[in-house]
């Protein structure tokens, strides 16, 4: 429970640099290193440009376009503490999605990083745009306006209901969807998953790859840190390799990232010192138990999985050290509460897969969208995850609900397909996918990426399918392999699985 009137960065970084944190280092990135009060003049300078140059008032939506550096971070900030509304938006996005974005959430102004100006530039009918970093200009750009205005913004009195932050979802469909956050659902994100699952820590150092526009990296990269008063690396290229290298030079404790970074990264682990790593968060996607065996050989860590969902701006489901159990994502993250539903909302028992159902402090509200009703019914958001329960109430993924395949009257999860196969060694990714078939209904298809040395041969393929039947029911075997150079992934990494279906 929060007052009624808050304002979720005076809670998340005024209040630390008011407890004595201010010398306390908050972020890294590649140029710079800001203490929890440099960070703060920053935010209180944009602040003012915000509500002075620029003109805007409390409530009005202001698009930020950014790729995880501390002056993205300040930015998104700063819309908070005066009194707007974040609209981020992911760096791969293109004009065409960017306009989408622009005209939905009908933004007032847009604050751009220079060096991703091109796609935006092209979008018609743009508010005014402050471009910021490297190859803004000296004159107008944001740093230029920032030192023409004081050092320090007291924050805008909001209410802890006003919206601040419009997420949108990275469209694993292909349809994003603007979800709607409170300053209250910032801080309760930040005192649910991060305190009772990964128990975050002033000494702790976060790392990871999630943009700071996917709310996964906001809350991982961002908010938790600072709830926590540690500090976080904020890195703008990342490859399996750089990441590995920041985690050892930071000397990082935690790193976010999604089952894809973790299965690359385990296999080049040995050659660095991950020593300083205490705990590793999966989500974004299905953790395959071959992937969480993996890194666990590669590091020795148990890795924390975790489902979350821009509607509930985070994880909700997770479990930590002793809790963890094989083939489970974990239980119900404190403050939240969840069910498993059948086709008629009714909940069944464990060990029954049905529709993942989840209440809580935070909650999906679609702007202006007719699939609001079809997301929350009588408080439950009905997420789109097939999950079974068992007695102990730990949660097992088991596909999206839309993504079960049934086949000659099985149903049959893909994830779990997908798991099987990475097992094999001449599989480095795959997506598994139910396509159209005359006599069984729909038959199991898997598209599959080889790993270096592997030829994509009808024997490989038959070798792929003798494999998997001997690793779960062979009912479940892909019937046909299509061997692909890539698979169709959102920009936060999520597998399309509809691209995989028109494929
Ligand atoms: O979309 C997701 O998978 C997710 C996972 C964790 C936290 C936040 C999000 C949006």
């Amino acid at each position: 429970c929060y007052p009624p009137r808050i304002n979720c960065v005076a809670e998340l970084l005024d209040r630390q640099v008011a407890e004595g944190c201010g010398a306390r280092l908050a972020l890294a990135g590649d140029h710079a290193q800001w203490t929890y009060a440099q960070l703060q003049e920053h935010v209180d300078r944009i602040a003012h440009v915000l509500r002075g140059p620029m003109a805007l008032v409390p409530g009005n939506r202001v698009l930020l376009r950014g790729t995880n550096t501390l002056l993205m971070a300040a930015a998104l900030l700063a819309v908070l503490k005066a009194g707007l509304v974040a609209v981020p938006t992911m760096p791969l996005l293109r004009t065409r999605e960017l306009a989408a974005i622009a005209a939905k959430a009908q933004v007032d102004a847009v604050l751009c990083a220079a060096a991703l100006r091109a796609d935006l530039d092209a979008v018609p009918d743009l508010p005014p745009v402050v471009y910021f970093g490297p190859g803004s200009d000296a004159g107008d750009g944001l740093e230029a306006l920032m030192a023409q205005v004081p050092a320090t913004f007291a924050p805008c009195d909001t209410a802890a209901d006003d919206v601040c932050l419009i997420s949108f979802t990275s469209g694993t469909t292909g349809v994003p969807k603007g979800t709607m956050h409170f300053h209250r659902d910032v801080l309760a994100i930040c005192d649910c998953f991060p305190r009772y699952t990964l128990r975050s820590r002033a000494s702790d150092v976060f790392i990871g790859t999630p943009p700071l526009a996917f709310t996964f990296g906001l809350g991982g990269l961002l908010l938790f840190p600072l709830r926590a008063g540690a500090s976080a690396v904020l890195l703008e290229k990342l490859t399996p390799e750089t990441l590995l290298a920041a985690i050892e030079r930071y000397r990082a404790t935690v790193c976010f990232t999604a089952p894809t970074s973790y299965r690359q990264m385990a296999a080049l682990a040995p050659r660095y010192d991950l020593s300083s790593l205490r705990e590793t968060v999966s989500a974004g996607e299905a953790l395959p138990v071959a992937t969480r065996e993996a890194w666990r050989r590669a590091t020795g860590l148990a890795m924390i999985d975790g489902i979350g969902s821009t509607e509930m701006l985070h994880i909700f489901i997770s479990a930590a050290g002793d809790e963890v159990r094989a083939g489970a994502i974990g239980k119900v993250v404190p403050g939240y509460r969840a069910c498993v539903l059948d086709a008629r909302g009714n909940p069944v028992g464990p060990g029954v897969v049905g529709r993942l159902a989840v209440k809580g402090p935070t909650g999906c509200r679609y702007l202006d969208d007719a699939r609001q009703k079809d997301y929350v019914c009588n408080g439950w958001n009905l997420t789109g995850d097939a999950c079974e329960m068992d007695a102990d109430g730990y949660f097992y993924y088991r596909s999206r609900t839309d993504d079960m395949i049934v086949s000659a009257g099985y149903n049959i999860a893909g994830p779990e397909v997908e798991d099987a196969l990475l097992r094999h060694p001449a599989v480095a990714e795959c997506g598994v996918v139910g396509r159209e078939d005359a006599e069984r209904g729909q038959v199991v298809e898997a598209h599959v990426v080889l790993r270096p040395g592997f030829d994509a041969t009808p024997a490989l393929a038959a070798a792929l399918q003798a494999f998997v039947k001997g690793e779960i029911a062979p009912y479940k075997y892909p019937r046909r392999v299509v061997f692909a150079a890539a698979l169709p992934r959102t920009e936060t990494g999520k597998l399309q699985r509809f691209r995989l279906r028109q494929s």
